[in-house]
């Protein structure tokens, strides 16, 4: 089935927040950030915007009648900087005007008097200062101190990687309006209506019963509306409840891309030891995550990371150390993959080292340490394995013999052009690590009719959510998707949603729809029982038809609705959904977070061009556990994505503050993302079907996530073309690899052979 959007996209109509009609009287915001990342207001003084033509009044916290604080996790987060600011593009006042150009005008006449203090960036310095997010968290399995002596080789390194914007197609912003009743109805761009509605109660101090969050769909989140849509959406509420007007904020792109957070860079020490035959004894790591200057999802996204950071490999003796570090960035966010991509690298590192080290090929020690079913993870859950499957099904489907052989060959006759080969394998948790947040809801109502209309707490941005959600319905009714009708998200018709996150969106909405669906089945099946003067155990219901001991009768569907309709039986349900059997002990740091885990191999090859530095990626070939997809085509596209968005991460994507805090990396033509000529230029795809009992809907396994990870192998097949040109070459672990760092390490202080 195709993406229900895919029409209505290809033909612009699709309403996105810009693309919602404007109701008359409408005004229009701009937010005032800070220009300094770290300091004391001495002086605040908005009245040369208020005094600009079209200018209807300037907000700041003394306008606030809630609190002024939208943290989630920890309340650190004022929504006005009062007396200090933290960050560079800290929201400081709120300029609403008739017009969105007299707002953005009058935000260029605000005037503030900073006494500057010290800016840092750093979150290694920012640890030694002990300015911590939350206390440091470890994992540990086995005795990594003892373990140390039984290895064969012990290497020690370290490994950066950076940050990256979200750059979601549609930017951050919301459209507030005032209804009867002091109820406020506001659209949103966000992943998260619940979070949102929460944010705006704690602000105006108005009931959430008075808070109509809606939410059609999304020009993409990628996590960087998980949590920070909450800032645009409580802005324009603010005034909305002040002036009684309909207010709009949709952010310029460098507003967005200097006010948000982006996906956190990590600094890490590594220390991994093997034994004789390669087998990984220890592995010892310390993250130090930027956090920015406040908690947003930090701590979760931390948490992330020390579940994924032994990646697919059972290692017996683990020691995880992380640090939530308080710097004076924006606070970083939610980024797809939520710290899993920053562990993951840097254990892929620590096993690039040891290879390069020993001069063995890297995927000897991956492949040989690739957990099996029942292993154990160093926070308790045991696996069930797919990672072997996807490896060997990768080396065969894709031959990876004579892969190699081409690779050695090319690399044999060409001089001033290398190609490198890596394997990326994945192993991803699927669940909200905070057990509380795996729970969903869904409301189905069938009208007489026979059409069927559905909501639940999921938000379409672009991951075919809708359509997953559409087709379980028209599944478990057995009726063409066409009588199924998707409705907006609204926290008036489904309450206290999670954010549509941590790929477990189409599993836990899915499973409510499921729910609801085979609920108003049963009470059918009952009405038709009753009909035809049958046991109920003898209906059965499929094709769309009422099968009585084997055959089809005269009751179709709209036939059966009518009669449960005039029987005065319910066809409407609400169901609830908890993910079972998961349960986590944050003082253990043991138990068992996710309902399953998704594996998958990637094989990675790439040609460097050895004078200039530039590359292209030949290839990305995966084998990767889908479960049994229901919807091939949609996943088909979340792997191509994530594939490309992963790679941009690790190669072109260069997120640059300078040390005063300011992002220089602030348009599109400062930060460079993956275009249509970056991408491989070949990704192909094989589904590993497995039809194995597990927690996903119609065992179809999430795959939001997951994919942007393959992109990881893009750094580690980079490396090598670099070392097949420069052997004893010092390239650091640290990314993005863009073709400047190419070029460093091609003609790095140790090369002693300069071709041609
Ligand atoms: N959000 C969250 C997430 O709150 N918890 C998670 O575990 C998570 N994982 C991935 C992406 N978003
Ligand atoms: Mo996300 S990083 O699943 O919003």
């Amino acid at each position: 089935m195709k993406n229900i959007d895919s029409t209505g996209h290809t033909r612009g109509e699709s309403i996105y927040l810009d693309d919602i009609p404007l109701l008359r009287g409408t005004l229009f915001g701009a937010v005032y950030g800070s220009p300094v990342a770290h300091g004391f207001i001495r002086r605040l003084d908005v009245s040369g915007a208020e005094e600009t033509p079209g200018v209807v009044r300037v907000f700041t916290f003394q306008d606030i009648k809630g609190e002024n604080q939208i943290g989630g996790i920890i309340p650190d987060e004022p929504l006005f900087a009062e007396h200090h600011v933290h960050f560079c593009g800290m929201p400081v006042a709120f300029v609403v005007a008739v017009s969105e150009d007299a707002a953005r005008h009058a935000v260029e006449k605000i005037k503030v008097e900073i006494e500057p203090w010290p800016v840092v960036t750093d979150p290694r310095v920012a640890q030694a200062n002990g300015e911590l997010i939350v206390p440091p968290r470890t994992f540990r399995l086995g005795d990594v101190d003892q373990a140390w002596s039984l290895c064969e080789h012990v290497i020690e390194g370290r490994a950066d990687t950076n940050g990256q914007e979200h750059l979601y197609i549609e930017t951050q912003g919301a459209y507030a309006m005032p209804l009867e009743n002091d109820v406020i109805r506001v659209y949103s761009s966000t992943q998260a209506p619940t979070a949102v509605q929460r944010a705006i109660s704690k602000v105006t101090a108005l009931p959430m019963h008075a808070l109509d969050i809606e939410v059609t769909r999304l020009g993409g989140g990628f996590g960087g509306k998980e949590d920070q849509a909450n800032v645009w959406a409580a802005l324009c509420a603010l005034a909305c409840l002040h002036l009684k007007k309909p207010v709009k904020y949709a952010m310029p792109r460098t507003d967005d891309m200097v006010m948000t957070g982006k996906r956190h860079p990590y600094s890490s020490d590594f220390r991994i030891g093997v034994d004789k035959d390669l087998k990984i004894l220890a592995y010892e790591v310390t993250f130090y995550q930027n956090a920015g200057a406040a908690a947003d999802l930090s701590p979760a996204v931390l948490e992330r990371t020390l579940f994924h950071c032994t990646n697919s490999y059972f290692i017996p003796n683990v020691r995880a150390t992380a640090y939530s570090c308080r710097t004076n960035l924006p606070p970083n966010t939610a980024f797809r993959g939520f710290g899993g991509p920053q562990g993951m690298y840097v254990i892929e590192a620590a096993i690039a080292k040891v290879a390069e080290g020993l001069g063995v090929d890297a995927a000897v020690i991956q492949k040989k340490n690739l957990h099996r079913t029942g292993d154990i993870f160093p926070y308790g859950q045991l696996a069930e394995s797919e990672a072997h499957a996807c490896w060997q099904k990768a080396e065969d489907l894709y031959d990876i013999q004579s892969m190699r052989r081409e690779v050695e060959a090319f690399n044999g006759s060409n001089r001033l052009f290398k190609k490198g080969i890596a394997f990326m394998p994945v192993c991803f948790g699927i669940s909200f690590t905070k057990t509380l947040m795996n729970q969903a809801r869904a409301l189905v109502h069938v009208y007489t009719d026979g059409s069927v209309s559905l909501t639940t707490g999921a938000v379409e941005m672009g991951q075919g959510v809708n359509t997953k959600m559409l087709q379980v319905a028209a599944a478990v009714f057995s009726i063409d998707p066409g009588s199924v009708r998707i409705q907006a998200t609204s926290t008036f018709k489904i309450a206290n949603t999670s954010p549509s996150a941590a790929s477990a969106t189409a599993d836990l909405n899915g499973k409510a729809v499921q729910m609801a669906c085979v609920e108003i089945l049963r009470r059918l099946k009952e009405v038709a029982a009753a009909e035809l003067g049958v046991a109920v155990e003898d209906v059965e219901w499929r094709e769309g038809m009422v099968w009585v001991s084997g055959a089809a009768t005269e009751l179709d569907w709209k036939k059966l609705v009518l009669a449960a309709f005039v029987r005065r039986v319910s066809l409407s349900e609400h169901a609830h959904y908890a993910t079972p059997g998961i349960h986590f002990d944050p003082s253990k740091e043991k138990g068992h977070p996710f309902a399953y885990h998704v594996y998958g191999t990637a094989i990675v090859t790439v040609t460097l061009d050895c004078l200039r530095g530039r590359y292209v990626i030949d290839a990305v070939k995966v084998v990767h556990d889908f479960g049994t997809s229901m919807n091939p085509l949609i996943d088909r596209g979340q792997m191509e994505g994530g594939i490309v968005q992963g790679l941009g991460w690790m190669t072109m994507e260069e997120v640059i503050y300078d040390e005063k805090g300011r992002l220089r990396s602030n348009t599109l033509s400062t930060y460079k993302v993956p275009d249509i000529y970056s991408v491989p230029e070949e990704i192909s795809i094989d589904f590993l079907h497995t039809q194995r009992d597990n927690l996903a809907i119609f065992r179809s396994k999430a795959v939001g996530e997951p994919p942007l990870m393959y992109g990881i192998g893009v750094y580690f097949a980079l490396r090598q073309a670099i070392r097949a040109f420069n052997p004893s070459t010092d390239l650091p672990f640290s990314t993005p690899l863009t073709p400047e760092k190419v070029l460093m390490g091609l003609y790095d202080k140790k090369l002693e052979h300069v071709p041609g």
